[in-house]
C-alpha cells in the first residue's frame, strides 16, 4: 500500500517546499497539505487544520488514511520571545496532538523539526556535538528540547517511529521564513536584488550554522526513508550545512553586486544568536543515515541572487513558481 503524507504547517518556509518535494517524489495525490488557513496559491489537496485541536488532525488522518505526518507548524525563536506562554502552548500542544493522533490511528511515521535553538551557554559553540548539554534561553528552544524528549518517549513506550532533525537557519529563494533569529540570511538577498541597503539586526561577526533549503529538504526525506534500524538517535540529529556571519554573506553578495550596502544594529536577536552554536558536529547523521550537505556560501549566493532576480523581474509561469514566496 502506498504511503499517504500529511504536512502540517504547509504554508511555511519549509512546509511549502517539503510539500512540493513529497509530491514530486511520491505523487500529488499521496500528499495532503494543511495549515491554519489556505494560501491562495496552493494547488492540490489542502485541508484547513488548527493543530491545537486534536480532533481536527484526527479527522484528516482518518479521512485520507494518513501513514506519515510531517509536523512543521511552530512559532520560531524571535517571535516566540514576544509571546512566551502562547509559544509554549502552541508548540507543545500541536506536537503532543500529532503524537497522540499518530499513536491511536495507525500512523507509521512522524517527522518532528527540532532546531539548533536547543543549545545554550553550556554547549561548546564550535562543532557542537549531538549529545551536548541542552540549556536553551528561548521559549522556542525549550519547546524544541521538550519535543525531542517526547519524541523519544513515544518511540520507547509506544514504538511510534518518530524522527527528528535539528535544523540550522534555512536559506531559500522559494519561500520566506517568519519570526526566526536566522531570517536575516534570507532577507539580505531580497534587499540586495532590489538594490536596497540592508539593516542587519545581528552583529557583523555573529556567526551561525545555516543550510540551503534543498539540503534541508533532502536531509528530511533521507532521514525519513532510512531503515528503522539505522536510526540510533530518537531525540534529534544535528545536521550541518555551513556557517557564516552577516559580514561574510554581505561580502559574498558585494563580490557579485558591488553597490550593495549593509549596516548593523544588533537587537535582542543578536543575544539569542550569541547563545547558539557557531558550527555543528553532524557525525552521527553522517554515520547513521549517510547525511552529506552539498551547498557552500558561494553556491548559495549565486543561486539566491539568480533566482530572486528572476522572481522580481519575470512573470510567474509554472506551478513551482507559484509556490515562490508563499507566505
Ligand atoms: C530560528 O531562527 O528560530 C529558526 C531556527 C534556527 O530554528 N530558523
Amino acid at each position: 500500500m502506498k504511503d499517504v503524507f500529511l504536512v502540517i504547517g504547509a504554508n511555511g518556509q519549509l512546509g511549502s517546499i517539503l510539500t512540493l518535494s513529497l509530491r514530486e517524489q511520491y505523487g500529488t495525490k499521496q500528499v495532503i497539505a494543511s495549515d491554519i488557513t489556505k494560501h491562495k496559491t496552493f494547488l492540490g489537496t489542502f485541508e484547513t487544520i488548527d493543530a491545537t485541536d486534536r480532533f481536527q488532525i484526527q479527522q484528516v488522518v482518518r479521512k485520507y488514511k494518513v501513514t506519515q505526518i510531517f509536523h512543521l507548524a511552530a512559532i520560531l525563536s524571535a517571535k516566540g520571545e514576544t509571546h512566551p506562554l502562547k509559544t509554549w502552548e502552541i508548540n507543545m500542544t500541536t506536537f503532543l496532538n500529532v503524537l497522540e493522533v499518530a499513536r491511536t490511528n495507525g500512523v507509521k511515521k512522524v517527522f518532528y523539526p527540532s532546531s539548533i535553538a536547543v543549545f545554550g551557554s553550556e554547549a561548546a559553540q564550535i562543532k557542537t556535538p549531538n549529545n551536548a548539554c541542552l540549556n536553551p534561553n528561548t521559549v522556542y528552544g525549550i519547546s524544541k528540547v521538550s519535543g525531542e524528549i517526547w519524541a523519544q518517549y513515544y518511540h520507547e513506550k509506544y514504538k511510534l517511529d518518530v524522527r527528528s532533525i535539528r535544523y540550522p537557519g534555512v536559506i531559500g529563494h522559494q519561500s520566506l521564513p517568519g519570526g526566526g533569529t536566522t531570517d536575516y540570511a534570507v532577507s539580505i538577498f531580497h534587499k540586495a536584488v532590489l538594490g536596497e541597503p540592508f539593516a542587519c539586526y545581528l552583529g557583523a561577526n555573529t556567526s551561525l550554522p545555516m543550510i540551503y533549503i534543498e539540503d534541508a529538504i533532502r536531509a528530511t526525506l533521507e532521514l525519513m526513508e532510512a531503515p528503522q534500524e539505522a536510526i540510533k538517535i530518537r531525540t534529534a540529529y544535528n545536521i550541518a550545512g555551513l556557517s557564516f556571519s552577516p559580514k561574510e554573506v554581505a561580502l559574498a553578495i558585494q563580490e557579485r553586486i558591488p553597490s550593495f550596502k549593509i549596516t548593523y544594529a544588533p537587537d535582542f536577536r543578536d543575544k539569542i544568536a550569541q547563545n547558539w552554536p557557531q558550527s555543528i558536529d553532524d557525525t552521527a547523521a553522517k554515520q547513521d543515515w549517510g547525511w552529506l550537505p552539498r551547498y557552500n556560501l558561494s553556491q548559495i549566493t549565486d543561486t539566491m541572487l539568480q533566482a530572486l532576480t528572476a522572481y522580481y523581474t519575470k512573470p510567474l509561469k509554472t506551478n513551482k513558481d507559484r509556490s515562490i514566496l508563499c507566505i
